[in-house]
């Protein structure tokens, strides 16, 4: 057996299934070794970025790594952008960046980079293989690193000998790292902080925006009558009728602001006291109210449903949660398509347990206001702000849990940055409904030009953030990546369209052109 064969058995006896791949010649040991290698699915996708943000969907629904494979420092560097958002979402995941053989490197050829360099930002673990017996190793170690809770990017780099090498062994699945429980005192410190009277909320993010763990903040929400504030860009959240619901934060800082005026206490689980976006001149960065008592009860990387239970216990709340989400009524008015009437017909027809992958940008509102109250859902929103996220994300939650219907909602723009995932949605036969947002615009752009204080900006300036001349015809660009595509300008137009697609089991896309 030789390093690469070694290595690719070494995953798949950890439990890795799922190899999203964009390879090349130093990477093809790894590629003959995954093909011979039963239970392990390979997935090619056209640019790195489509392979990284598809990991990342995959991890943030199964809650399990899958592998990506890349083509050292270069092909790593164009996967950068979504594994920073995968980093930020605290997503299992695990690249396996081929390298020049060791011998090689001396001579500097075409593609030799600092690869470790590349990884390091936009990962929690890097490791080099040291020798054809270590690659095998260091593959039992990455899953090890991949799984520290909630979830960790990790980078493995594997020279071309240490791949072609025979006389390699197996290595055998290491131990997974204790999940951390917070402290005694800590929950004591936040049930008395809870037990003062006056405005208070439990502000949640990460996995403490799971169904299971959202039931406690519920109890203690019937409790205490602490509002429930979750973190404006959740990696995963699960929602609809019949679910505890969670205030999300508005993303511009002043109305952040605004919607943490009067509390008197926060206590954080899973998410750190909140901060603005970007700096604007005279606006803040910090947005909990200065004079609230803060209380960072548990972070991401501990239990946050243990803490948010036993919480719950101490405070001696009921077992039924409060702000229970109640079933919602769509309306909204027939004629020329708008985000408003797209946004409830997408939420009358949601599919029960669906996943929604959400890079809507400035349309989103009433698509993610609408689903509140739809069937129950998870919701993927892009963690990092690096956009490109959206596609990928679908298609990799759509390996990931084939029985389920995902919904991209896509903004025009930020969907051209990773739009080759549409064709591995059609190669692979993925249940993804795609829905552009078709604004012609960098829309949240021209908001933001006038908010950093930009007055009067001349044609050069608004060109940057405009998407016309010459228009994207997205029905074609569909098309030609093999996704059936129409366009909807009416509220019937995108009714019909949407509930055709949800009846098709395959991926299907959707311009939707608002007025
Ligand atoms: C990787 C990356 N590049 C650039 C940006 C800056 N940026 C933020 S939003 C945006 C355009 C968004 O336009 P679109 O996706 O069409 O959504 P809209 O604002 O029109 O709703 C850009 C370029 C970014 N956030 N991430």
């Amino acid at each position: 057996m030789n390093g690469a064969e070694a290595l690719i058995q070494t995953l798949s006896n950890c439990g890795v299934e799922v190899c999203f791949a964009n390879p090349g010649t130093s990477e093809m040991q790894l590629v003959a070794a995954i093909d011979k290698q039963a239970g392990m699915r390979a997935i090619l996708g056209l640019f790195e970025g489509v392979v990284t943000g598809a990991a990342d969907g995959y991890g943030r629904m199964a809650d399990k790594p899958a592998i990506t494979l890349l083509h050292l420092g270069p092909g790593l560097a164009n996967g950068l952008a979504n594994l920073h958002n995968a980093k930020r979402a605290r997503t299992p995941l695990i690249n396996i960046v081929g390298d020049h053989a060791v011998d090689h490197l001396k001579y500097d050829a075409p593609l030799t980079s600092d690869v470790v360099g590349v990884a390091t930002p936009m990962s929690d673990w890097v490791r080099t293989s040291t020798s054809p017996s270590d690659l095998a190793a260091a593959g039992a170690e990455s899953v090890a690193a991949a799984y520290t809770w909630p979830g960790q990017i990790a980078t493995l780099i594997a020279p071309g000998d240490h791949a072609w090498t025979e006389g390699a062994e197996v290595s055998s699945p290491r131990d997974l790292p204790a999940t951390p429980r917070v402290a005694d005192s800590l929950i004591e410190e936040a049930a008395a902080l809870l037990r003062i009277p006056g405005p208070a909320a439990l502000f949640l993010g990460s996995r403490a925006l799971r169904e299971d763990a959202l039931f406690h903040a519920g109890r203690i929400a019937a409790a205490t009558g602490a509002r429930l504030i979750c973190e404006t860009l959740p990696a995963r959240m699960q929602r609809g009728a019949g679910r505890v619901s969670v205030e999300r934060l508005p993303y511009f800082a002043e109305m952040a602001v605004d919607h943490l005026h009067g509390l008197e206490k926060m206590v954080f689980v899973g998410s750190p006291p909140p901060v603005s976006f970007f700096a604007y001149p005279d606006k803040p960065g910090w947005l909990s109210p200065p004079d609230a008592a803060l209380c960072e009860l548990a972070d991401a990387c501990t239990d946050v449903k243990d803490a948010l239970r036993r919480l719950a216990d101490a405070l001696g709340a009921p077992e039924s949660p409060a702000t229970v989400q109640e079933a919602t009524h769509f309306s909204y008015e027939e004629g020329k398509l708008t985000t408003k009437s797209a946004g409830a017909i997408t939420a009358q027809l949601l599919p029960e347990n669906a996943i929604v992958s959400d890079e809507a940008g400035t349309s989103g509102g009433p698509f993610y206001n609408g689903c509140a109250g739809a069937a129950q859902h998870d919701w993927l929103i892009i963690t990092g702000g690096s956009i490109g996220q959206g596609l990928p994300v679908a298609t990799g939650a759509a390996v990931a849990c084939p029985d389920r219907k995902v919904l991209a909602l896509q903004a025009d723009g930020s969907g051209m940055y990773t739009l080759q995932a549409l064709w591995t949605m059609a190669r692979e036969k993925l249940d993804v409904t795609t829905i552009i947002m078709k604004n012609n615009s960098y829309g949240i752009l021209n908001i933001e030009l006038s908010r950093v204080g930009v007055v009067d900006p001349g044609p050069t300036a608004l060109s940057l953030l405009d998407l016309t001349n010459p228009t994207l015809d997205w029905v074609s660009l569909s098309e030609g990546m093999g996704v059936p595509a129409t366009s909807a300008e009416t509220t019937q137009q995108f009714r019909d369209a949407l509930a055709e697609a949800l009846a098709d089991p395959g991926p299907r896309l959707i311009e939707a052109v608002f007025s």
